[in-house]
């Protein structure tokens, strides 16, 4: 069985050795780190989703999942970073209230700093006042927020109107993702821009920041 296929079937089982194990092979061998993620440890989490979804498999899969994601991620994670990029702006991450879900926050931050971005990640669980505080205390410019349950996608309406509140909006910038998210929301609540994934999430604050 070719090599992805195996990482994602193993991603599947929650078999975090083994993905660890092909992922280090794959590697080796020389594929690139973004197939990897994308058509391997990715591709596995979809199918863990849908099988979640209709409820043939339960959260325990689920976490043993994630946790073999993790192992696969912390393996693809310098090759996504490059080392010597010349930090170009600083950026503020998490996932929001409520929302215990980080692995494309993390997959985001990655990509972020992989392409010279100062990224201070407030990991999961984050309320509005420590978004906005930290933003403030870093002088950062960008608020990336991800959400991946309906019921938390309103707190970054939240964060959206803190800033306003404190004539901070236009000077702190706010980008939203996560599988929910969409442009269409991103308009209703005010927030300035959406990723649709990690790559997207790079270009969208490149442009916020005025680099491209
Ligand atoms: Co949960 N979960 N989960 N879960 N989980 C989902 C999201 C769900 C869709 C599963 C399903 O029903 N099919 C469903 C949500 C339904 C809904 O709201 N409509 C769900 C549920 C219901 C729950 C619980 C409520 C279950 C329960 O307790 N009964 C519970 C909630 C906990 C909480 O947060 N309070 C729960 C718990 C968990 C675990 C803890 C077991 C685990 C998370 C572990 C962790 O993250 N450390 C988990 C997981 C793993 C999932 C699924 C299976 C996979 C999510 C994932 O990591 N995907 C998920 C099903 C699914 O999404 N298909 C599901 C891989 C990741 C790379 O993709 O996060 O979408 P994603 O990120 C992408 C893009 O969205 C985008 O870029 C990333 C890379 O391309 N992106 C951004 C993300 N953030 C961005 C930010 C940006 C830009 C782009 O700018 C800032």
């Amino acid at each position: 069985m070719e090599i992805l296929q195996q990482i994602a079937n193993k991603l599947e089982q929650g078999d975090h050795e083994a993905v660890f194990t092909l992922t280090q092979q794959a590697i080796d061998d020389g594929m690139p780190a973004t197939q990897i993620l994308n058509d391997g440890l990715i591709a596995g989490m979809d199918v863990v989703g849908e099988k979640f979804r209709v409820h043939e498999i339960f959260l325990p899969d689920v976490l043993l999942a994630a946790k073999a994601m993790h192992a696969g991620m912390e393996l693809l994670k310098p090759l996504l970073i490059k080392d010597d990029v010349p930090v170009l702006g600083k950026v503020v991450i998490g996932s929001v209230q409520g929302d215990l879900h980080d692995i494309g926050k993390n997959l985001v931050g990655i990509m972020l700093e992989g392409a010279g971005l100062e990224v201070i990640d407030l990991g999961a669980d984050v309320a509005p006042e420590r978004f906005v505080g930290t933003a403030v205390e870093h002088g950062a410019p960008v608020i990336g927020m991800s959400a991946l349950l309906t019921t938390t996608m309103p707190v970054m309406g939240q964060v959206v109107k803190l800033l306003e509140e404190r004539e901070l909006a236009g000077r702190i910038r706010t980008i939203i993702g996560g599988a929910p998210v969409s442009w269409e929301f991103a308009d209703q609540i005010g927030a300035d821009s959406y990723g649709f994934d990690a790559a997207n999430a790079v270009v969208r604050v490149k442009a916020l920041l005025g680099l491209e």
